[in-house]
């Protein structure tokens, strides 16, 4: 059967790749055609996202795929909650701040404490992060109110790209259900919440939704990237979470699902929000996925540990075959610590903030990389565990196996120890789950694909997996558990 290109822009926390899937009949393959680094920029003191920069790179990337190819359309996602502002006349107000920018610090627990938690949760059905867009709004209603009452648009990350690339503004409602400010069982904007937070509810888009065609490719863009000019973008699962989970290779009714890169995502796929007292005090979140599902998820704060304790160490990627190997041969279960506790969550000395917290909890202090290293892995393994463990008793489902996705899926060390973890299989890959989300639901929207049933059919008969079987260590990784308690946030 003829054969139908899609580009899929995927800007993920650490790296943005511009790939092209093909699809037709029962093939997917997929074409990683630019990758490019995604490096914050600090600027004027706090931490932001260098957009600009991240856009020139997608023009070189889709120029690329343009380039002797014919693309039925494009669809582009990102890492979730951070927005840009537009003005009236459509101009970026600034950079837009990254999640990790410290503004939100003292803001976080103060709306918090105004609104309650218990009635944020009944709304919006959000986990606690102290950096979600309500927050980060609040934030900026108070150290930066002429900005945003100069601002007549707030628009999330892949929506500004998508602006930019076609000159129509939306808020897609995947990534929209992570800004705090869209009830999670009405999937409609709370204006209440816009106005608690100090913003006026009509920067808000109109929503749309996966699969909607967002507009045609500009005319000036399309000469810059070689692109036919009129070339459709269609609204994706523009969470990027939310795509890998549609790109997960699951074939059976009872799995869980890492996504696994900056950050660990670890929990179930729902046919509703669990809003319960006790989902709302293990602080789940219920994030809207592809044909309204819920992804019932905890943030776990992933291999950003691993990349922040590189960085200290002044090593690159190159270094990680070698420091993965002493991992392995280091000694087991020495120390251990809360991979979601916040105070890992700003840039900084990520090796000095584990030996505090090392000396805090009376463990010994990892005293070589490797020993850091695994200490990392097993208290990612463990948080593992016991997140979807707890996502399974909270929604009254069964697990019987996990699909990890993600860069983490090269990562097999870490893989091993979440299946000895969890003493269940996990089947790792693809890496690339996220693009391959963006690329399926542009090929539902053309009439290409089915259900999310058929979508993960494919890509379990298509893609390269990887199969771990848990080595049978439950005691060990019980008593684990235990010193580290059930993992609650800070
Ligand atoms: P994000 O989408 O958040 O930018 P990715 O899904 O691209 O993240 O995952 C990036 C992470 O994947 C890196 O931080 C690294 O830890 C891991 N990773 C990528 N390639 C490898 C590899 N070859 N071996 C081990 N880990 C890898
Ligand atoms: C992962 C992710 C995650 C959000 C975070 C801001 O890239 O989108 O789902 O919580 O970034």
């Amino acid at each position: 059967s003829e054969q139908h290109s899609f580009a899929a822009v995927d800007l993920g926390a650490s790296s943005g790749r511009v790939v092209v899937g093909r699809i037709g009949g029962d093939k997917l393959t997929l074409d990683v055609a630019h990758r490019f680094a995604n490096e914050p920029l600090p600027l004027g003191g706090g931490l932001n996202w260098n957009m600009p920069a991240l856009y020139a790179e997608i023009l070189r990337g889709l120029g690329q795929v343009a380039d002797g190819r014919e693309i039925t359309s494009v669809g582009v996602d990102s890492w979730a909650i951070d927005y840009g502002l537009l003005d009236e006349n459509g101009g970026m107000l600034g950079l837009p701040h990254h999640h990790r920018d410290p503004r939100t610090d003292a803001v976080a627990p103060a709306v918090t404490k105004r609104l309650g938690f218990a009635e944020l949760y009944s709304v919006n059905g959000l986990q606690y992060l102290p950096f979600t867009t309500l927050f980060q709004l609040a934030a900026a209603s108070s150290a930066a109110p002429q900005t945003l009452s100069a601002a007549r648009r707030l628009l999330l990350i892949p929506d500004l790209v998508c602006y930019w690339l076609t000159g129509e503004v939306g808020a897609e409602a995947t990534n929209a259900s992570t800004t705090g400010l869209l009830d999670a069982t009405a999937h409609t904007w709370s204006p209440r919440l816009a106005a608690e937070v100090g913003i006026d509810p009509g920067i808000l888009p109109p929503l749309r939704w996966p699969g909607q065609r967002i507009g045609a490719v500009l005319p000036d863009f399309a000469g810059q990237t070689g692109a036919a000019a009129g070339t459709a973008v269609t609204a994706v699962a523009s969470h990027d979470t939310a795509s890998a989970v549609i790109g997960v290779p699951a074939t059976r009714p009872d799995f869980g699902y890492i996504s696994c890169g900056t950050w660990s995502l670890a929990g179930l796929e729902l046919a509703a929000p669990v809003l319960t007292p006790a989902a709302r005090s293990a602080n789940f979140t219920n994030e809207l996925g592809l044909d309204g599902t819920t992804r019932f998820l905890r943030n776990i704060m992933g291999l950003w540990l691993l990349q922040e304790t590189l960085r200290t160490w002044g090593l690159d990627a190159d270094a990680l075959p070698d420091l993965l190997a002493a991992a392995a041969e280091a000694e087991a279960f020495t120390a251990l610590v809360d991979a979601s506790d916040q105070r890992f969550l700003e840039p900084g000395d990520m090796p000095a903030r584990i030996a505090a917290y090392c000396r805090e909890t009376g463990q010994p202090v990892p005293e070589s990389r490797g020993a850091l290293v695994r200490c990392v892995l097993e208290s990612l393994a463990l948080a593992h565990r016991t997140t979807l463990r707890r996502a399974a008793e909270l929604s009254g489902r069964d697990l019987g196996i996990v699909h990890l996705v993600g860069g983490g899926a090269h990562n097999t060390l870490l893989c091993q120890l979440t299946a000895d973890a969890l003493g269940l299989p996990v089947v790792a890959g693809p890496t690339e789950a996220t693009a391959i989300g963006n690329v399926l639901v542009q090929a539902r929207a053309a009439g290409l694909v089915r259900d999310r049933a058929q979508m993960r059919a494919l890509v379990a008969a298509t893609q390269p997996t990887r199969r771990y079987e848990p080595r049978g260590n439950e005691a060990a990784w019980r008593a684990a558990a235990d010193r580290i308690g059930a993992g609650h946030p800070g």
